[in-house]
């Protein structure tokens, strides 16, 4: 069994890619083979200065390393170091019907109104995803909720390539979608999903953040005007609410009914403050540990260079193979 999953080098990386995927990682790097990813290539998708760009991507690494990934035992290396994943999207998206990529909603969210004029590689997003997964024969992928459309897209392309050529290529991947918080929601709105390229940095809380940054953000954070209720039945209408608790189950590793044990019919000016210390005990020595990391560069590129040279071991009979069922000379 081999586990693949990713994160963008966009900026900021917060508690949503932390709690909803890369913590998750930490546990199953011990069961599975697993093989970490910086996906620069997906990143470029929106537009990005090059130097921030390659900063950004050690800045990934960094976070990989003090959340608990052990680079020893996993693969860690960035997406652009292996040529196949280009090249089996290429192949890939010659396999896939328009009709499917149309229904994906984080194309529509993203290029909004801008339709016509974003890049076409932010509409083929999900079939290089799919390439990345497959280009491992990966059996499981551990992501947030946020990308399991685009999972359940890899499985079709999975299965209608195997359809293609007769055999059972490729595995039909698994998502893992773990945890008390799957889908963590902007401190700002929680309707919407915390993510890197919100423009309002008061919307998330980075792994970086300091914890003054972290309490300011939190005493900030939205909320309405009713104390926490006791039932997490009484949450689904209250989105902000629903999302504070939901991070403090993620953080305490247990229910939300349990917080809600605790803190039911208290107001947030109560519950904040021991949210912002739960908080800055799980964020604050992440963010020191990624800046101790990112002061030793030379490191976090011996990790790139070796995790590329395994990720190209595994990928790189799949690829002849894929290449091969398709009656593609390669010489
Ligand atoms: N808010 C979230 N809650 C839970 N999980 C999340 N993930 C992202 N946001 C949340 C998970 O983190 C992993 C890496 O995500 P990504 O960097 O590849 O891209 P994304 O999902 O598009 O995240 P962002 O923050 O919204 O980035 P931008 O703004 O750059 O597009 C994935 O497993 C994802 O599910």
């Amino acid at each position: 069994m081999r586990i693949f999953s990713g994160v963008q080098p966009t900026k900021n990386p917060h508690i949503g890619n932390y709690l909803g995927a890369i913590r998750n990682w930490v546990d199953l790097q011990r069961d599975f083979q697993s093989i970490f990813c910086v996906v620069d290539l997906h990143a470029i998708t929106v537009p990005q200065d090059p130097a921030e760009l390659a900063a950004q991507t050690r800045e990934v690494v960094a976070a990989y390393l003090a959340c608990g990934i052990d680079a020893e035992r996993s693969i860690i290396f960035n997406q652009a170091s292996v040529a196949g994943h280009a090249q089996l999207g290429w192949l890939l998206s010659c396999q896939t019907p328009l009709g499917w990529l149309n229904r994906m909603t984080q194309f529509k969210d993203k290029a909004g109104k801008n339709r016509d004029s974003v890049g076409l590689g932010l509409y083929a997003y999900p079939v290089l995803m799919a390439a990345d997964i497959l280009l491992y024969k990966a059996t499981h992928v551990p992501v947030g909720e946020d990308q399991k459309q685009h999972l359940e897209l890899a499985r079709d392309i999975a299965g209608a390539f195997n359809r293609l050529v007769g055999v059972e290529h490729f595995p039909l991947p698994v998502p893992q979608i773990l945890g008390q918080a799957t889908r963590v929601m902007s401190l700002r709105d929680g309707t919407k999903k915390m993510s890197k390229s919100e423009e309002s940095d008061l919307s998330r809380i980075n792994l970086m953040d300091s914890a003054d940054a972290i309490a300011n953000k939190l005493k900030k954070a939205k909320t309405d005007p009713e104390p926490l209720p006791y039932e997490t039945a009484d949450l689904p209408t209250r989105p902000e609410a629903e999302n504070l608790v939901g991070i403090m189950a993620a953080l305490q590793n247990c229910d939300p009914q349990k917080i809600l044990n605790q803190y039911g019919g208290k107001n947030f000016s109560e519950f904040k403050p021991a949210l912002t210390d739960a908080m800055v005990a799980a964020i604050v020595p992440i963010g020191d540990k990624m800046r101790n990391y990112m002061a030793d560069q030379a490191y976090i590129d011996g990790i790139l260079v070796k995790g590329a040279h395994r990720a190209r071991e595994i990928a790189t009979p799949i690829l002849a193979e894929t290449h091969k069922l398709l009656g593609i000379l390669q010489f």
